[in-house]
């Protein structure tokens, strides 16, 4: 009876603690500022607009009442034409570069590489801006109640103000069904809106009317380094009225006092892909327009946001609500690192995931450096892509956040990089397979570009391999891992050629190389070098993931006897004399280093081959290396530290670099630093989408972890984060998270469903019970779950002289539940029961 009576009230207040909290979350809603970014002021920078997008196509949003600016953009607008810039005097120099290198001399080894590996033709193309929509508003000069916003829940953004006592609203979103994007603008009183529609180009276009209604841009993409800019380009623009007038001049379109507008903005190029070019861009731009003409607005935006949500709404993550939420998003960044504001890191966090559905859409172009938002014609590193960490960190959420498809153009991209690689491969080293150095283009160039110090680096084909294995581990798809198998096969062949023996440890080493853009002291001014840690993390996974995918595909054995035999032959993780993870294969780590590369920690993230309970001497080193880095960099870097702290299970740590990585970029002074722009854009500086991504996955890492043997659930839940819940996440073997809710720092629910089947082998800091009949064990033993296997990473060398830092682990508890394809799984805690 007493028991009975307990068990009623602690129903009751768990009852009650639910209300309350769904109370909580109405308010914010109803504040209307849920997931909203939001500001009382236009942009008056770049940096300030508000990015649309449906994978091609980007549009920036400045909400300036008098002259609106829409910065527009299309994802195949690149600079040059189909080209190679491979150097074919590689070849003949490369066993004198090896033994320059092997004898300690790295200068001469550096200045050989720049005449005969780096590219004579071509450093990489640019991404090129589409252009300028420009709205003119006579006499809205002077206007109240400013707002605008961008509802990342709908993808969609809106400007409104009073001018003499009407309101005029302008919304806009970037359809993906449609392939265009919509502006309509309304007022509240009839016949209120005027306004002027024309465009401009930073590079000499044609601009030119078409009928009385019709605005249209005409352009061919710019020249770089030796290659002619061949895409050709259009943006066609209707305007439509509701009464009024619409009237043309030789470029500009005029609206006279009209009860709404509508804008469709089409934009096409000539692309068809990396190796042709011969489309007709006005007729495809042409066609979208037609068919989106064809849409009542209602209808374009309904199946809009059904279009987004479907990916969108995979997700929700609550962290808590503040009364910051009232407060306009710039002003929020400026106050997050003082204040207590845990749900703008769940803001970002979506943020990131609106990004990743607006820049990257199956049959596309994966996410480029500014994902595809960019106003030059000449933009930084030339807005490409560069996959010494970049691209890849790009794609770190599209897995475990639920947005699996948007990783496909990235796969696309290693299927055509695959065979422009091999190609390089041939022509710069008489080598079997393909390869790639740090940087690619749309063109899928593949030889080495910037010089020795940042370019030669023969592993960006070896690192992108690693997401083709990724989407496996998620999805258990064999039909999927057979399509991209030839292409993990063709990198392995390239190392297989590639590696050569060094003579010290008769190790087998990737040489020449760099750990990316680092030097040590020791090379005087040269990054080159042999056998770097991250090389040999990256061949240590490119191959161990091949074997796996030869094995589940029952195929290549005699590769599988080569692949092993070499794998034993690569150096072993080595811990240097202060406790460090040693970067290079010689002890040459300098502790006050603070480069923002950590190349060397690929290991401990994205990959697995470092862990607390599998190798603890190597995670203990690894947290020394990342202690003396330090937090503050650029925003990448950052964004990278956030997921390394995860990884290493210290949430307040990771929390730290967040609050690093939300600063405001833009100083009083008006210098710029590594953080976050009022956009919340990511600053290096200057913008590069990558930090974005970053910070998504790095969040998500600190709720759910699945790369070492289990799922570890809440494994780097900073203090701050008392209570708050998740729904969505994705682990690897096909599970997903349904509910996640913890209080009070500790977990009290949690839902899983398993699409595949298979042990579910769960980790959690207090003990738990199931819900369901089946019945929950004490894990023991390897988990047979096979997308659970542990990596048999060697012993690391030990420097005589190292100072281990052990580091305290929390008490964990792990249970192995035998799951069913379909079956979903509650557990409680113990303490909650
Ligand atoms: C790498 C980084 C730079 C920058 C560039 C685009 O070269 O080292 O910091 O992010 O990519």
């Amino acid at each position: 009876m007493v028991h009975d009576k307990r068990h009623n009230i602690r129903i009751f207040i768990f009852i009650f603690i639910i209300l309350f909290a769904n109370v909580e979350l109405n308010l914010a809603a109803q504040n209307n500022t849920f997931l909203k970014l939001w500001y009382d002021h236009p942009a008056q920078q770049w940096v300030e607009a508000l990015p649309l997008g449906n994978g091609r196509l980007g549009a920036m949003v400045f909400g300036n009442p008098s002259q609106e600016k829409i910065q527009l953009n299309e994802n195949t607008i690149w600079a040059g034409q189909p080209y190679r810039n491979d150097n074919p005097d590689a070849g003949e120099a490369l066993p004198v570069v090896r033994k320059l290198i092997f004898d300690g001399k790295y200068r001469e080894a550096q200045d050989l590489v720049n005449k005969k590996f780096i590219s004579r033709n071509s450093q990489g193309m640019p991404y090129q801006t589409a252009g300028y929509l420009n709205l003119s508003f006579p006499g809205h000069e002077n206007y109240t109640n400013y707002h605008r916003e961008l509802d990342i829940e709908n993808a969609v953004t809106e400007t409104r103000y009073i001018v003499d006592g009407v309101t005029f609203k302008r919304e806009m979103f970037a359809s993906y069904p449609e392939q265009v994007i919509i502006c309509r603008i309304t007022a509240s009183r009839p016949g209120k809106i005027n306004f002027t529609a024309s465009m401009n180009h930073p590079a000499p276009v044609n601009i030119f009317t078409e009928g009385n209604d019709k605005l249209i841009l005409t352009g061919t993409t710019g020249d770089c380094d030796s290659i002619k800019g061949a895409v050709q380009f259009q943006v066609h623009v209707k305007v439509k009225t509701e009464g009024g007038y619409v009237t043309a001049a030789d470029s500009s379109v005029a609206v006279d006092n009209a009860d709404a507008a509508i804008l469709h903005i089409s934009i096409a190029s000539s692309f068809n892909n990396y190796n042709d070019i011969s489309a007709d861009a006005g007729e495809r731009a042409r066609s979208f327009l037609q068919k989106a003409q064809k849409k009542e607005y209602d209808q374009a935006v309904q199946d809009h946001i059904s279009d987004y949500h479907k990916y969108f709404k995979r997700i929700s993550l609550s962290l808590g609500v503040t009364d910051s939420v009232n407060n306009p998003t710039d002003i929020r960044i400026e106050q997050f690192a003082e204040g207590n504001d845990p749900h703008l890191v769940a803001l970002c966090f979506q943020f990131g995931r609106y990004l990743l559905i607006s820049s990257s859409r199956p049959g596309g172009q994966p996410a480029n450096l500014q994902g595809i938002w960019n106003d030059k014609l000449y933009p930084p590193w030339d807005s490409k892509y560069t996959i010494n960490i970049n691209t890849e960190m790009n794609y770190w959420p599209s897995e475990l956040t639920n947005l699996s498809e948007m990783n496909e153009p990235l796969i696309q991209m290693l299927h055509e990089l695959a065979k422009t690689g091999r190609q390089t491969a041939n022509n710069m080293y008489g080598a079997e397979g393909w390869v790639v150095h740090h940087n690619t283009d749309i063109w899928r160039m593949s030889g080495p570009i910037d010089g020795s110090f940042w370019g030669m680096w023969p592993m960006g084909g070896a690192w992108l391999c690693q997401h083709l294995w990724e989407k496996y581990e998620y999805s258990g798809d064999k039909e999927y891992l057979k399509s991209v198998y030839p292409i993990m096969k063709g990198a392995v062949q390239f190392y297989l050629d590639f590696l050569v023996e060094e003579p010290e440890h008769r190790w087998l080493v990737v040489c020449p190389s760099i750990s990316p853009e680092n030097a040590p002291k020791a090379h005087h001014g040269s990054s080159i070098s042999a056998g770097t840690t991250m090389d040999n993390q990256l061949l240590f996974d490119l191959f161990t993931k091949t074997i796996r995918s030869a094995k589940i595909l029952k195929t290549d054995k005699a590769l599988i006897n080569k692949i092993k035999k070499t794998l034993k032959r690569l150096p072993p993780m080595q811990i240097g004399k202060w406790g460090q993870l040693q970067e290079w294969m010689y002890d040459l780590d300098n502790p006050d280093d603070k480069h923002r590369h950590v190349s060397h920690l690929y290991g401990l993230y994205p990959s697995n081959q470092i862990s607390p309970y599998q190798n603890p001497a190597l995670f203990y080193a690894a947290r020394t290396s990342l202690t003396a880095r330090g937090d503050e960099s650029t925003g990448w870097s950052m964004g990278w530290k956030v997921n390394l702290w995860a990884r290493l299970l210290d949430g307040n740590h990771a929390l730290k670099l967040i609050q690093d990585q939300l600063k405001p970029s833009i100083q009083p002074n008006g210098r710029q630093r590594g953080g976050t722009y009022p956009n919340m854009f990511d600053a290096h500086p200057p913008f590069q989408i990558d930090g974005n991504f970053g910070f998504t996955a790095g969040v998500a890492e600190m709720i759910v972890q699945s790369h070492d043997g289990c799922v570890h659930i809440l494994p780097a839940l900073p203090e701050a984060w008392k209570s708050g819940s998740v729904s969505g996440l994705r682990t690897r073997g096909g599970f997903e998270i349904v509910n996640l809710v913890w209080e009070n720092g500790q977990l009290t629910e949690l839902i899983i469903k398993s699409s595949l089947g298979g042990n579910f082998r769960l980790r959690v800091h207090c003990p738990v019970l199931l819900r369901e009949a089946a019945s929950l064990k004490s894990a023991s033993g390897n988990n047979s779950n096979p997308f659970y296997q542990i990596p048999e990473i060697r012993k690391p060398l030990i420097s005589d002289e190292a100072d281990i830092n052990p580091v305290h682990l929390e008490k964990t508890y792990t249970y192995d539940l035998s799951t069913q394809a379909g079956g979903t799984y509650t557990f409680m805690s113990m303490d909650m029961h």
